[in-house]
Parts: structure tokens; sequence; C-alpha cells
């Protein structure tokens, strides 16, 4: 039996309409988003050690010391801040450089001082691979939609 072609329409449709949703969603996403990351800096620690963002995010870094003055130093980005207890310090920059990068305390806090450190991880933002996952995604539904109907109505009347 030939496929309604009124179905095949509708279905083809729904998938482009689905699959051009998908792929504006990535293509925004690829500006990056906000991330405002809280570390709490206590002797000889930074609370998180690791710390995770996409490349083109927009990053904030409070800083916030809950017992001495301590100060955080980001390497590869070059950016310092210094806080006191009672006082955070900010750090705000965009990841536009992938890979890991070390952060240490930039206040001599006492003798673990040396040991104050921390990673900041800036990942790849892959849009198209997350493009070509939604549009599987939309493409397997729209077959097992389809299958669906036309199943339906194969079926010998009742
Ligand atoms: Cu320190």
């Amino acid at each position: 039996m030939a496929p309604n072609p009124s179905h095949l329409a509708f279905v083809g449709t729904l998938v482009l309409a689905l699959a051009l949703g998908a792929l504006a969603a990535p293509a925004g996403a690829e500006d990056g988003s906000d991330r405002v990351v809280h570390i709490t800096a206590r002797s000889f620690a930074f609370d998180p050690e690791i710390v995770r963002v996409n490349r083109g995010d927009r990053v904030v870094i409070e800083l916030e010391s809950v017992d001495a003055t301590h100060g955080i130093f980001l390497d590869g980005y070059e950016l310092s801040a210094k806080a006191e207890p009672g006082h955070p310090a900010q750090l705000v920059f965009a990841a536009d450089k992938t890979g890991s990068f070390r952060f240490r305390c930039s206040v001599a806090c006492g003798n673990l001082h040396p040991f104050m450190i921390g990673q900041l991880k800036v990942g790849r933002n892959l849009p198209l691979q997350r493009a070509l996952v939604a549009l599987a995604v939309v493409t397997v539904g729209a077959v097992w939609f389809y299958g669906t109907r036309s199943g339906r109505k194969g079926r010998a009347p009742d």
C-alpha cells in the first residue's frame, strides 16, 4: 500500500521545523552562557578546587575568604583578585581559551600557601555535535511517528 501523501507532507514539515529549531538552539549556545562560580578560600585550599566552564562562557568567579586574606591568580588568563574575610572579590572574564588553567593563592597566607591551588577547566563548546544529536533524535522520533500512523492505517477494519 502506498503511503498517504498528506501524511508524508505532514511528517516532512514536522521534521524540517524541528530540525531547524534544534539547529537554532545550539547556535545560540555557541555564544556561551553566564556562569557564576562561588569559590571559598581558606588556609590552605580553595573549595571547589576544580571549576569547569565551557569555552565562550562569561565567567564570574566570586572569591570568598573565610579566615585570612587570600587571593586568586589565574594562570593563562593572567587575572587576579584579592579577598578579605567579609569582603569577597570577583574575577570577571570570557572563557575564550580551552584547556586546564591553574589558579593559585596570590597572597602569602602561611606555610602551606604554595599548595593552595585549584584548576579551571575550559571545555570545548561543540554546537555542531549537539545539533547532529538533536537532528538524529528528531529523525528517529519522526520515523517512529510515521511508522505508528501507517501501521494503524494498514490494520484490517473490525
Ligand atoms: Cu593563601
